[in-house]
């Protein structure tokens, strides 16, 4: 099924003279709209005049995560906040998070661009769809919520946690689709297998899985447990949040919404464009946004966009897995942690010298995040109540900053290995190829 054929199916030739006729109008906005992209325009010596076709995107200065948190919390917004109707946010690289605002009309191609990968999914009004993405500022339980609701589906606000309930209602309601990280489908799954209710009972039929990088053999595997089909569904809060792609049943890669969000590959070392079929850096241009346009966003996540015509009839661009990361985010449990954001915890605290190791893993399909961190020899102790008050001060710290609470364990001072060049600071024993 197909939810806008006009857009989805365009011929090349027409989907570009659209992105140019967009992306004049979003660097004229942001040109006399947000200081930030002013600036940085001029500095290169450029006016929107010198932006004619999307051919001369690559004129434009990149956009990175560090601008975002120089600009925090509201400073590359071009549109005055009174019309801004909704804030979300997502880590930044240290203690503040990364926050966007969007107008009305953002909500509303953000719930277009999550309706049509719903279709790409065969679900339709007649469909219950639980989302079990957490809901708040993170973009994916509204972002799927909105979408369900443009459609006509039903929508089960179910958030994410409590695994009985999840399972109680996803039986009880008869959902058709289910919504959440491909870890925690892997968790459910066993859950329910746990739970003795026959699979059969259930109305299980697709998976709108993403958030976190997953392999095939992740697909295989929850499609297996689950008897169900396992969908690609990709996204970010700088850009609006999930459905700036997804896969269509042919699942020969993830189709992204070009008409709004503009992707290009670069090399992360030289910075120069990268031909179509190979890896390199995602980069994104919001060519419709009002309340934080993004232009030459670049994402850090690595992957390849494919421009041939998709069995489905789509003509939209379709991206590979995500392959990686240029940097060094990590995704536990569906939440981006930065080894910065841990780092600048410890600093904070008297007790700890700034050696720390993080060490992340996956156990019975949950991630598992450890933080090893040396305590300072004027306050190492054998006694076990200071020990345990010490752990559960970094804990609550990291909780509170991160939004993911670590297991601590405290090690002598001079134990973790000191290295000779650059420090390793991260063991993720996770497969993710
Ligand atoms: O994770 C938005 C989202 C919510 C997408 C629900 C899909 C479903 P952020 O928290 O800003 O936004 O994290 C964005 O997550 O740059 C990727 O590194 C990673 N990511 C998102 N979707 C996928 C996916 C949401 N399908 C970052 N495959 C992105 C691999 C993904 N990685």
């Amino acid at each position: 099924m197909i939810w806008n054929e006009t857009i989805e199916c365009m011929p090349r030739e027409d989907m570009r003279k659209l992105q140019s006729i967009r992306l004049r109008q979003v660097v004229e906005r942001v040109y006399h709209n947000t200081p930030f992209y002013r600036r940085k325009m001029q500095e290169l010596g450029l006016t929107p005049e010198d932006i004619q076709s999307i051919d001369d995107i690559a004129k434009l200065p990149f956009t990175v995560k560090q601008d975002l948190r120089d600009n925090y919390p509201f400073g590359l917004m071009a549109v005055p906040m009174s019309e801004i109707v909704r804030l979300h946010a997502s880590s930044g690289t240290t203690g503040k998070p990364i926050v966007v605002g969007y107008t009305r009309k953002d909500l509303s191609i953000w719930k277009e661009a999550v309706a049509r990968c719903l279709y790409a999914y065969g679900i339709s009004k007649q469909d219950l769809v639980q989302v079990s993405y957490g809901y708040g500022l993170f973009t994916g339980g509204l972002g799927l919520h909105a979408g369900v609701e443009q459609i006509g589906g039903t929508v089960i606000p179910m958030s994410s946690g409590n695994t009985q309930k999840q399972i109680q209602l996803m039986h009880d309601f008869g959902a058709k689709a289910l919504a959440c990280t491909p870890s925690y489908a892997l968790f459910l799954a066993e859950a329910i297998k746990d739970s003795g209710i026959p699979r059969e009972n259930f109305q299980l039929k697709v998976g709108i899985f993403g958030a976190e990088p997953w392999t095939e053999n992740m697909r295989k595997e929850i499609e297996e447990k689950l008897g169900i089909k396992a969908y690609d569904i990709y996204g970010l809060t700088e850009i609006t949040g999930p459905g700036v792609g997804c896969e269509c049943e042919y699942q020969g890669g993830t189709h992204l919404w070009e008409d709004h969000f503009y992707p290009e590959i670069i090399d992360p070392e030289t910075l120069q464009p990268v031909e179509p079929g190979h890896p390199g850096e995602l980069v994104f241009t919001t060519l419709t946004k009002e309340g934080m346009p993004m232009i030459r966003y670049r994402t850090r996540d690595l992957t390849a966009l494919h421009y041939e015509k998709c069995a489905c009839g789509r003509t939209a661009v379709r991206m590979d897995r995500i392959l990686g990361r240029s940097d060094d985010m990590l995704i536990i449990r569906g939440v981006n942690v930065f080894p910065s954001q841990v780092e600048a915890v410890i600093l904070e605290l008297e007790e700890f010298e700034p050696h720390y190791l993080i060490v992340v893993d996956r156990v019975n399909n949950t991630d598992t995040f450890e933080v090893q961190v040396e305590v300072r020899s004027e306050f190492y102790t054998d006694e076990m109540g200071k020990l345990l008050a010490m752990q559960k001060k970094i804990a609550d710290r990291m909780q509170s900053v991160i939004g993911l609470r670590p297991t601590v364990k405290l090690v002598e001072p001079r134990s973790i290995e000191r290295s000779q060049g650059k420090a390793k600071r991260v063991i993720d024993k996770r497969k993710f190829v």
